[in-house]
């Protein structure tokens, strides 16, 4: 998409000449430059550490429309929020540099916080100080065998597999009888497909804790799990998740950790990287160093790999088993539903009563969660997400969740631990229509006998 710039400050070159100067001024340093990981551009910062630099989210005024935002979004910046003549990006120097030359105007807004945090290459691997209710990857991983050890009848771990780094990849499974597999309609839940969005593993560990804790005394929950074979992926990118807290200072990181091939970038953006529709529609980008890089073919990155494998193994008989998802992200308190590579509401594999059908249900979500509701495109064009390929690949009902805040103002990627409960629970309720209405979706439309009759 992009093309390189000269004004791109390559990281190799940098470290090197860092690492070197640390050398020649104190030993300690030295060790934390050698630490940084080699691909990354770096920058001098105030008190003189060098360390790498990190995108920066800017308000851009101007773009209106979803073909604006589209255009836009090619220059490989992400976007993150979008407002009726404005939207919010994050970007890198040379990805700000190509949005004005689009000519649009560039405000910077405040980084996240950790400005007075480490420097670089020390091992922190925790949450800032306002942020220690958010769980680690180690954090979760112990939550959740605790929950396992607790309800062993109704909450089943597997790991389905591992990521880049090779940490392993869970799904837990969540029904009455939960040891043996019955015919009931299957629901999944995927959270953290973007580093930075920690709120939505948050979101994935309140299901596993409501749903086992409300067994037995709350009567919705009790029909669902004794009806309906609950999956839960709790945390689809947990390299890029690590990655973003390891410093003590959030580095906004949104992709995988994977290596781009012939590239000095790390990353793929795992939300473009599904096999469907995979870079056809200039919802993504080609270039490594880009927010939205779709990875040099479909189902490259090995979470994606992972949990298209799982979702697979779920078709018994022929049929898949999984009705409907939420795909839960951050930022911006939306409902979203596919397609997202294109603007048309209806078009191969999408019939009119399949929209009425996603719209009703995604509708009604909303209206119990005050998010905003809308088909996925009209945000911007997507291609190779997951609700596209769930829905376009599996005809699973699929949608993706941006959760809270609205707004950078209200701490946009990283909100204090404070909202955490507060912004799990909204979508309690939501959760629960999905699972109630996954026996057969078309209901919504007043169309069970036309489709679901009998099976
Ligand atoms: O761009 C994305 O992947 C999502 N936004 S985020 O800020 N969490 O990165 C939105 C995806 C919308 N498209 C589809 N759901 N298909
Ligand atoms: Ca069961
Ligand atoms: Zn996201």
């Amino acid at each position: 998409m992009r093309p390189h710039t000269p004004t791109r400050i390559r990281g190799g070159r940098t470290t090197v000449l860092a690492a070197l100067l640390s050398l020649a001024l104190a030993a300690p340093i030295a060790a934390q430059a050698q630490d940084a990981p080699p691909a990354e551009r770096t920058a001098a910062t105030r008190d003189g550490v060098q360390r790498a630099e990190l995108p920066h989210q800017y308000e851009v005024k101007g773009p209106a429309t979803p073909a604006a935002r589209t255009a836009l979004a090619a220059t490989g910046v992400s976007i993150d929020e979008t407002h009726a003549h404005a939207v919010v990006i994050t970007a890198d120097r040379a990805q700000a540099t190509a949005v004005r030359r689009l000519g649009y105007g560039l405000r910077r807004l405040p980084d996240p916080p950790g400005a007075s945090a480490p420097p670089s290459g020390t091992r922190v691997k925790d949450f800032p100080a306002g942020y220690a209710k958010y769980h680690t990857y180690e954090e979760a991983t112990q939550q959740i065998d605790a929950l396992v050890a607790k309800y062993p009848d109704l909450l089943s771990k597997q790991t389905i597999g591992t990521s880049h780094e090779g940490r392993d990849i869970l799904a837990l499974k969540l029904s009455k009888n939960v040891t043996k597999d019955e015919a009931e309609p299957e629901v999944l839940f995927t959270a953290h497909q973007h580093a930075r969005e920690h709120l939505t593993v948050e979101m994935a560990l309140y299901l596993l804790d409501e749903f086992t804790s409300a067994y037995g005394s709350d009567d919705r929950i009790t029909k669902m799990l004794d009806s309906r074979e609950i999956w839960i992926v709790p945390d689809l990118n947990p390299d890029g998740g690590a990655y973003d807290i390891a410093s003590g200072a959030f580095r906004s990181w949104r992709k995988n950790r994977q290596p781009a091939p012939d590239s000095q970038e790390v990353g793929t953006d795992l939300n473009r990287n599904w096999d469907f529709k995979w870079g056809c529609c200039d919802g993504s980008s080609d270039d490594p160093a880009d927010e939205t890089y779709r990875g040099p073919s479909a189902a490259s990155a090995p979470e994606v790999q992972v949990v298209s494998k799982f979702v697979h193994s779920r078709i018994i008989g022929g049929k898949q088993q999984i009705k409907a998802a939420i795909d839960f992200h951050t930022y911006s308190e939306l409902v979203l539903w596919p397609f997202g590579f294109t603007y048309d509401e209806t078009g191969p594999g999408m019939t009119q009563d399949d929209h009425d059908t996603f719209a009703t249900i995604g509708k009604k979500m909303a209206a119990s969660n005050g998010y905003t509701p809308e088909q996925s495109s009209e945000l911007y064009v997507t291609d190779g997400a997951i609700d596209d390929w769930l829905w376009g690949d599996q005809k699973v009902f699929a949608y993706t969740f941006e959760m809270y805040p609205s707004s950078a103002g209200s701490g946009g990627f990283y909100p204090k631990d404070t909202v955490i409960p507060k912004e799990t629970s909204r979508n309690r309720e939501a959760v629960l229509q999905l699972l109630e209405t996954a026996d057969c979706p078309y209901r919504a439309i007043g169309k069970e006998a036309q489709y679901c009759d009998g099976s």
